[in-house]
């Protein structure tokens, strides 16, 4: 394992505000140099939740930036293309062709897919730890109308099972691409093959799921983007829990946040409720929940972190966080690891703890659980996460995920989320 020095907190401190300023193009930051040349939309909400502890405009300008690609259906994309590098990412813009599309922003080039809700979460994260009142204020009621549109796309369009939950309909969707939890969906997708240059591709993906994933984004491309074309005859939707579990933790959010906009916070509440109803009685099962294929009307079972999500709702029974705290501390997750969260169960076959989803731990997920422990007063648990999240990048630096036995470094260095959450560790 890489040796670095040790370091004080506020030399990390430091050394992490440096990352973003590198990573920062304009007024996003993008996830990391030379492997993601663009604005992602989950990536863009940690790095604000972090920024928010120093610089309250920059993590609002950031958020914009990124809700400046929002298109007429209130979808937020997962890429907003930065200009100068259009084609170093594949599939660039050329690929999804925003610009064809009438209710695509005309100013940005977007992907057509989106990701995890995280935003209105973001927000309020950002106006609860603002150095700055009046600037957080401002971007409260700047972006609650847009924050609204996005949930309302989300409860319409994207309830593909008609249940109240959102459904993905792209791996790239989870924020966990490579997750065991798509194989089988995927592997029943026809094989193809493309001709791209094979060099391009990230290292995690086996060719055939790439291929995959390239043609599922083609076909939803090629329906113009369509929601009745995604209920009849998309052959991947899958109800997520992390996803619905972010979902509904930025329905309490808005919630939060409505009385700033002059709004009534009940319809959020609601909203929450129905959530949270649905994922208990579709998703919950063995201690743990679990992703929903809607095509083969099933529950995936392998157990993966994205299962921990739905503790981000503070109403959960008490009952549900104790046995999801079992699962979580038991020897599928952080009772065998050296390092938390594993992203993937250790004793699934599928567990391989140097591929990104497949194993390895994030600073992004074990902010979220670290959040969701202490949204349940699990004192424990909060501290557990924040120390040992901090040991991670203090020995292996701001990486993209960690091998969860021995904490060493795997995928993009300089990787912003890990550098922007550190900040809010240390806050
Ligand atoms: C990874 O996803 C992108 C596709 O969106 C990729 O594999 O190329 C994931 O880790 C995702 O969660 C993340 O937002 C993105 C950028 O950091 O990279």
């Amino acid at each position: 394992m890489e040796a670095r020095p040790a370091v004080d907190d506020a030399a990390l401190g430091r050394e992490a505000w440096s990352v973003l300023d590198a990573n920062r193009t304009g007024s996003a930051t993008v996830p990391a140099p030379g492997l993601y040349p663009h604005q992602w939309s989950w990536d863009s909400t940690f790095i604000a939740i972090g920024m928010a502890r120093l610089d309250t405009r920059r993590a609002g300008a950031e958020l914009l930036s990124l809700m400046a690609g929002q298109w007429r259906t209130g979808m937020v994309p997962h890429i907003v293309f930065h200009p100068a590098h259009a084609e170093a990412y594949f599939p660039g813009p050329s690929v999804w062709r925003s610009h064809d599309h009438p209710a695509a922003p005309v100013e940005v080039l977007t992907s057509g897919l989106t990701q995890p809700p995280m935003h209105a979460l973001a927000v309020w994260q950002v106006w609860r730890h603002a150095v700055d009142r009046d600037v957080a204020a401002a971007l409260v009621r700047r972006t609650y109308p847009m924050l609204v549109a996005q949930h309302g796309y989300l409860a319409g369009t994207r309830d593909l099972g008609g249940a109240g939950l959102a459904a993905i309909v792209h791996p790239w969707e989870s924020g966990m691409d490579d997750s065991p939890a798509w194989d089988d969906s995927l592997e029943a997708l026809p094989a193809v093959r493309y001709s791209y240059r094979r060099e391009e591709l990230p290292e995690r993906h086996p060719d055939s799921h790439h291929d995959r994933y390239v043609w599922l984004a083609l076909r939803y491309r090629d329906s113009g983007y369509d929601g009745t074309y995604l209920r009849l005859e998309h052959p991947f939707a899958i109800e997520d829990p992390m996803f619905n579990g972010i979902w509904l933790a930025s329905c309490q959010a808005l919630a939060e946040l409505a009385p700033v906009a002059g709004d009534d916070p009940r319809p959020h509440t609601e909203a929450a409720g129905r959530i949270r109803a649905a994922m208990v009685d579709r998703l919950w099962a063995d201690g743990l929940f679990h992703a929903r294929d809607l095509h083969r009307d099933r529950l995936i079972p392998i157990r993966t972190v994205g299962g921990f999500g739905p503790m981000l709702d503070p109403g959960l029974s008490p009952a549900l966080v104790d046995a999801l705290m079992d699962t979580l501390e038991s020897p599928r997750f952080m009772g065998a690891a050296g390092y938390p969260v594993p992203s993937c169960e250790i004793r699934a076959p599928q567990f391989d703890r140097s591929r990104y989803w497949r194993g390895p731990s994030w600073v992004n997920t074990n902010w979220l659980l670290r959040h969701a422990a202490a949204v349940h007063g699990r004192t424990e648990l909060v501290r557990q996460l924040g120390t040992s999240t901090l040991r991670l990048v203090r020995q292996s630096g701001f990486r993209e995920c960690f091998d969860p036995f021995d904490g060493s470094g795997r995928g993009g260095r300089d990787f912003s989320w890990s550098a922007a959450l550190t900040l809010d560790l240390l806050a």
